[in-house]
């Protein structure tokens, strides 16, 4: 299942590319020079108490969801959430080695599907590995150009492109290659949770209301202002951003709560089960629809809701760094370009 819906997603592109507000003020608690510029920002935290790290969110009100893009953007609905804490930026790999290094913990990448419970699964899926891109370098030679991801033994948080690769050097930069059920791991390590979609959702658009595109990845004169592909994807990078692939966290600006990279960088898990469209109700501090409502065929994983695009999000695809857009993740699939952020569910400050 997972290779069919990669090579659904390649054929949709190959497809297309044959065509060539009503929320509280910004966080007043941020310190800038706390934060510190990208270059020495190191990405863990000088303390450990519960909520090092993290930005408080005050709950309110907004409209979720947008009438003006994607279908499985609508009904754009009023919800209310609670206040609640989340991480300044996305879990960094030195933060997941300090979860590795005191629970022991071995990631699913790591350890392979287990056949009993993903039968029918090609066996080349079950070994050890994970989801890798692979910039296409025949595109003149034809029939690879949908081919970016690959499925590598051996990849996996410590080894992001394969055996022999590395992640020295990237302490500060987010850790890859993370399921569902590792993201919440680290969570609850933590005392925390991963965000609901809502919290998600209302934390990336830092104050601000409306559906328009004022917190995607370029300013108003098309300056990159994330880190995301500029350029025709997949075969042409202009790296105008400066990052070909993940940025350490905090590079670029953060938004009204002082929020890093929440729109690219890494896709970022949320806890919602994944089904397109929103309902029309409003709502408060919702959290999707229930596993059993999900129109799951034979065989198919059961997918969650990532947000905020990545660095191989382009103008030409994906396209997805918005605050509304939404995309589903199967929950046993980790990949190259998604990690994740948690939350503290304590609507007010200790
Ligand atoms: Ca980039
Ligand atoms: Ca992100």
């Amino acid at each position: 299942m997972v290779l069919r819906r990669l090579l659904m997603c390649c054929a949709a592109f190959a497809a297309a590319s044959s065509m060539i507000g009503t929320f509280a003020i910004a966080q007043k608690d941020v310190a800038r020079s706390e934060l510190g510029s990208c270059a020495a920002y190191s990405g863990m935290s000088s303390d450990d108490n519960a909520t090092a790290g993290m930005a408080f969110i005050r709950g309110g009100t907004f409209v979720m969801g947008s009438e003006r893009h994607r279908p499985e953007e609508r009904f754009t609905h009023a919800v209310r959430v609670d206040g609640f804490w989340i991480d300044r930026h996305e879990v960094t790999n030195a933060q997941f080695r300090e979860f590795v290094t005191a629970t022991g913990y071995v990631t699913l990448a790591e350890r392979g599907l287990d056949p009993a419970t993903h039968p029918g699964m090609p066996r080349e899926l079950l070994v050890p590995g994970s989801v890798v891109f692979i910039q296409p370098t025949n595109v003149a030679g034809g029939g690879r150009i949908t081919q970016w991801w690959q499925y590598v033994p051996g990849a996996n948080w410590r080894e992001p492109t394969g055996p022999g690769s590395s992640i020295e050097g990237k302490d500060n930069h987010p850790v890859v290659h993370i399921a569902y059920e590792d993201a919440l791991a680290y969570a609850h390590w933590r005392g925390r949770e991963l965000p609901t979609e809502a919290q998600w959702e209302f934390a990336v658009r830092g104050g601000r209301d409306g559906e328009g595109d004022w917190s995607s990845a370029f300013d108003g004169e098309g300056k990159p202002i994330a880190n995301t592909w500029q350029g025709v994807f997949p075969v042409y990078n202009t790296n105008e951003d400066g990052y070909v692939g993940t940025a350490p966290v905090g590079c670029f600006k953060p938004n009204g709560y002082g929020l890093y990279d929440m729109i690219g960088n890494v896709w970022e898990w949320t806890s919602d089960w994944y089904r397109p469209g929103h309902p029309r109700e409003a709502a408060v501090n919702p959290s999707g629809p229930e596993l059993q409502d999900l129109a799951l065929t034979g065989g198919q994983s059961p997918s969650r809701v990532i947000k905020g695009g990545s660095f191989l999000c382009a103008s030409n695809y994906c396209a997805r760094y918005r605050p509304a857009a939404r995309q589903p993740q199967e929950v046993d699939l980790g990949a190259a370009h998604l990690g994740f952020r948690t939350v503290l569910n304590r609507s007010e400050r200790p």
